[in-house]
């Protein structure tokens, strides 16, 4: 357990989101760094007239298309570490469950701009986003690699809905467009080392600019329906989990899997 576990927890309640500064060491980011910078520069080949034109992020970091296995392994094994463990249980008291990992960079082209979004609108027309506010959680565990700007969150908004310049803004209605600032915003400046906890589904934006290379986890609460998200090839297989220090991350999705 973290000594302000509770502290962190009622944060998270309250707010949607905390930041530990200088949690992870020069050599745990250095590490992973070069893991990460190994998938990104595959990725970048593989996908590069998308890349050129319109990303700005990558998913499935931990599955087999770019990384090989002892990557993978030290992937999983920093994934589930003590430390991370730590956090993950003071934000979900009940089972935990690993869903993916996304790496955000800067868009290349510059006239990108950093938008407000919930991750729930994607999936969700408005009614159901009420709703999925207020029963389920998905939390993303953001690990920047270099000093960034971070992100901007709407504190409070992972458990209440928009006011009518959030919606406007987030939405692109009445003549608003995501990108412009919003009254309510905060921003989270983040540097090598940091951990930023938040909710998917509060009102967020990712800052581009500086050299910002992230990764995210995303765990959710076994009690919510996100199994089918969860692509097979990026858990570990058989022979992995018998290497990973502390599975249990895994073994609560591959559980849900074969009940699923
Ligand atoms: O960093 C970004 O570009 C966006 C981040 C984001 O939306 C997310 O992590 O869900």
């Amino acid at each position: 357990m973290l000594e302000n576990s509770s502290q962190l927890h009622s944060n998270y309640n309250e707010q949607g989101y905390f930041v530990i500064r200088n949690y992870f060491s020069d050599s745990e980011i250095s590490s992973l760094r070069k893991i990460i910078l190994k998938f990104h520069t595959l990725w970048k080949q593989d996908n590069a007239k998308f890349y050129q034109e319109e990303a700005f992020n990558s998913s499935l970091i931990t599955g087999s298309e770019y990384l090989a296995f002892d990557d993978r392994l030290d992937l999983f094994n920093f994934i589930s570490s003590k430390k991370i463990m730590a956090v993950v249980e003071s934000v979900m008291l009940a089972t935990p469950a690993f869903m993916n990992t996304q790496l955000f960079f800067n868009p290349v082209n510059r006239q990108q701009k950093d938008f407000w979004h919930r991750d729930c609108q994607y999936d969700y027309d408005v009614e159901d986003q009420k709703k999925v506010i207020k029963d389920t959680q998905v939390v993303h565990f953001r690990i920047p690699l270099f000093d960034e700007l971070g992100m901007e969150l709407v504190p409070g908004t992972h458990k209440r809905w928009d006011n009518d310049e959030e919606f406007n803004v987030r939405q692109e209605e009445k003549g608003r467009v995501s990108s412009e600032n919003l009254s309510t915003g905060k921003k989270i400046n983040l540097a090598a080392g940091d951990l930023l906890v938040f909710s998917a589904d509060m009102i967020h934006r990712g800052l581009y600019g500086l050299d910002r290379l992230a990764l995210d986890m995303l765990i959710f609460d076994s009690a919510g329906n996100y199994v089918d998200y969860v692509d097979d090839d990026c858990l570990p297989d058989i022979l992995m989990l018998d290497k990973i220090d502390d599975p249990r991350l895994f073994i609560n999705t591959l559980h849900l899997k074969s009940k699923s």
